[in-house]
């Protein structure tokens, strides 16, 4: 049996088109002929005439159609074709699943997936993506031209009443789900307000074509339920009058018979369409939202405080010196918005000042109020702050007022590429990201950047205007600069109880974006093998600190509590620089502070192909970058920690390039730049 795969190539601007044809090279069946139709960006066809051009070329027994952004899973085919066999004249249905990633990180994660259920039963199936056909049945058939989205469904409609659909259960059609609709919607995503006069004439004309229509009544009747009255979209809310009335005439004309098998709100809204009653279901879209808010407000604490934050602290007047600041998502007193207070604490003494901190342990200096990020308080003072200041992502309920100010310090420079940079997204949710991030940052009025080199990546990172970036220096790295940083240093050990004696070395790791283990919260595999730094343990003493994202404790036995001190949970990190001789860390942004120290650092990267060509992607080459050498075994790292004078003298003019490049404007004053540069805003 032989198959043809056509592949309507609409625009390649993401390089999807290669992954596509991995993912067929890499099946087990090879009797395929591929007929690739491209389409012309300067004289458009459209992917109904691409399928029909494609249809011409093809002679093998069946005909599969893709997508270019799409792939198939390792053994689809095999699993396809077998079905085929069994199923002699039967359409074989691929189930489809969406992905938001890679070809190869999909692979990875083959047969671990937790819902395999995507193809939910369905009156009817509206694409003809991911089904082996058998060349016969499409004699006489083609897709509409005129139809930019939908052609798909009348074609569909004559198919499916040729033959029956049998599904390969362990195969696996992903459709590949843009991460940037902004910049590379699929057509999908595409906005535009003909789509739906398109849709509701593609399903007159399927239902036309029909000798039982009601596949496609059910599935009318289902698609307007799942968009006005289903979940918490409101996607229907938007829809303009033009719209409701279109799809108040097809109810109408075509699938009112099906509306008697719904019952409840479903039938209501159903038959408000049939009657062309608009305004009853946009009332009855507005009382389900509504219905699910008191459910929400009930349910949830959360939603009560941004009831009042919303309804009523949005409403006062915005307080003038008022200055709050956070820092990462209140967990920290830490980090630039730190170094900005205790300038500002001194110098501006006539301001108000809050901090958003949930630890009550951490002691906060001067004369500031503590505010925890789940009381009323918190989302009060956010709403009147004159001047927010925070070193990530402010809260995405969050509204800026008219005559306040919100300064965004980030919180480090990138060696991974951020946001816009990034290809695949893994943030808790990745469809929205992009779209989320750049609303946000549409916000700031300011953001503080280290260097030229990060100013550069902000820009393309976040889209964000070169004119609203202040390129100071950080804050956060005043500290390291401070005269009296040696005695700062054994103080700090005497309270932490670290030894006087050895070296400190602080290993500072960043997290991994597939080790999830909730919203936004990661666990940790500790690859650095203890047994062996052990060796080490008369000369040195190490200092385990995680990222402020990991959740998972480390659990230290007793016998290693002796060399080694976990300070995952410790206030700034930019004490414990203070403190330590050398650093080990990875990818994590620590050792562009960390050079200002001026100290070795060890890079131990044992998973740095994955991290850099599937997880990430870096914005520079750190084999010829990075200020100390790249190890992947523990031995490594122990050898050069026993010479590590060697290691130092060794990298010493790669260090001082570093430096020059990434460290330059770090000179202790960084936090008077970014207040008086405030100051002008
Ligand atoms: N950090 C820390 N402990 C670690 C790792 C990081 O306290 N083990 C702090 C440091 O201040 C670091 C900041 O968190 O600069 C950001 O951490 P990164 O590991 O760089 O990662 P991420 O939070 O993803 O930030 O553009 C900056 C980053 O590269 C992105």
């Amino acid at each position: 049996m032989t198959l043809d795969i056509i592949i309507a190539c609409l625009d390649d601007g993401n390089g999807y088109l290669q992954e596509c044809l991995d993912s067929i090279s890499a099946q087990a069946f090879k009797d395929i002929t591929i007929i690739l139709e491209k389409d012309d960006p300067q004289a458009p066809r459209g992917v109904a005439a691409m399928r029909n051009k494609g249809l011409q070329s093809a002679g093998s027994d069946y005909v599969m159609f893709m997508d270019c952004d799409d792939y198939l899973s390792r053994t689809a085919l095999t699993s396809a074709m077998y079905e085929a066999l069994k199923n002699p004249g039967s359409i074989i249905r691929i189930p489809r699943k969406r992905s938001l990633h890679k070809y190869s990180v999909q692979l990875v994660n083959e047969g671990v997936e937790r819902d395999l259920r995507e193809n939910m039963p369905r009156s009817f199936y509206d694409t003809c993506l991911g089904q082996l056909i058998p060349r016969r049945l499409l004699e006489g058939l083609s897709f509409e031209e005129n139809y930019r989205y939908y052609s798909d469904i009348p074609f569909l409609a004559r198919l499916y009443e040729r033959t029956d659909v049998v599904i390969a259960e362990d195969a696996r059609y992903y459709k590949r789900v843009h991460n940037d609709p902004v910049n590379y919607p699929s057509l999908d995503q595409e906005i535009n307000p003909e789509r739906f006069t398109e849709y509701c004439a593609a399903m007159r004309l399927a239902a036309a074509g029909m000798s039982d229509p009601r596949p496609i009544q059910d599935y009318i009747c289902q698609f307007l339920i799942s968009r006005t009255i289903v979940g918490r979209s409101q996607k229907a809310a938007g829809w303009s009058d033009r719209d409701m009335n279109s799809f108040a005439a097809l109810v109408k004309e075509v699938a009112a018979p099906a509306i008697g098998d719904f019952n409840g709100e479903s039938k209501r809204v159903l038959t408000a369409f049939k009657n062309g009653r608009i305004k009853k279901v946009r009332r009855l879209i507005r009382l389900h939202h509504r219905r699910l808010k008191l459910h929400d407000l009930f349910r949830s604490a959360h939603q009560r405080r941004l009831l009042f934050y919303n309804k009523l602290f949005r409403r006062l007047p915005v307080k003038k010196d008022l200055v709050m600041f956070s820092s990462f998502f209140g967990r920290n007193y830490a980090d630039s918005p730190r170094a900005i207070y205790e300038y500002m604490a001194v110098n501006y003494p006539g301001k108000k000042y809050v901090w958003a901190l949930n630890d009550t342990r951490i002691e906060l200096p001067g004369h500031c109020k503590r505010v925890d990020t789940h009381t009323l308080k918190y989302f009060r003072y956010l709403a009147t702050a004159e001047l927010f200041v925070t070193n990530v992502r402010q809260p995405e309920w969050y509204v800026k007022r008219e005559g306040a100010k919100l300064l965004q310090t980030w919180h480090g420079t990138p060696l991974k590429r951020l946001v816009f940079d990034l290809q695949d997204v893994y943030a808790a949710k990745p469809l929205e990201y992009k779209r989320f991030f750049f609303r946000q940052a549409c916000e700031w009025d300011a953001l503080v950047s280290d260097n030229a080199f990060s100013t550069a990546a902000f820009q393309s990172a976040f889209r964000y205007p070169k004119e609203k970036i202040i390129e100071t220096g950080y804050p956060r790295n005043d500290i390291l600069f401070a005269p009296d940083i040696r005695d700062r240093a054994e103080a700090l050990k005497k309270k932490l109880g670290l030894p006087l004696n050895k070296k400190t070395v602080l290993y500072a790791p960043t997290w991994r974006d597939d080790e999830t283990e909730g919203i936004a919260e990661y666990g940790f595999t500790l690859k650095l093998d203890l047994k062996k730094l052990k060796k080490l343990s008369d000369r040195y003493h190490f200092i385990l600190r995680t990222h402020y994202l990991i959740s998972e404790n480390l659990n230290l036995t007793e016998d290693e509590k002796r060399f080694v001190t976990d300070l995952s949970s410790y206030n700034d990190i930019a004490e414990l620089y203070l403190l330590s001789d050398v650093l080990i860390t990875d990818y994590s942004s620590t050792f562009f502070d960390y050079a200002n120290l001026n100290r070795p650092i060890l890079f131990y990267v044992y998973d740095l192909e994955k991290y850099r060509d599937e997880l990430h992607g870096f914005y520079f080459d750190m084999e010829e970058e990075c200020p100390g050498p790249l190890y992947r075994r523990t031995e490594e790292v122990v050898d050069a920690l026993r010479d590590i004078d060697a290691v130092s003298a060794e990298y010493a003019q790669r260090y001082e390039a570093f430096r020059q490049k990434y460290c330059s404007l770090d000179d202790g004053h960084a936090s008077k730049r970014v207040v008086s540069a405030v100051m002008r805003l």
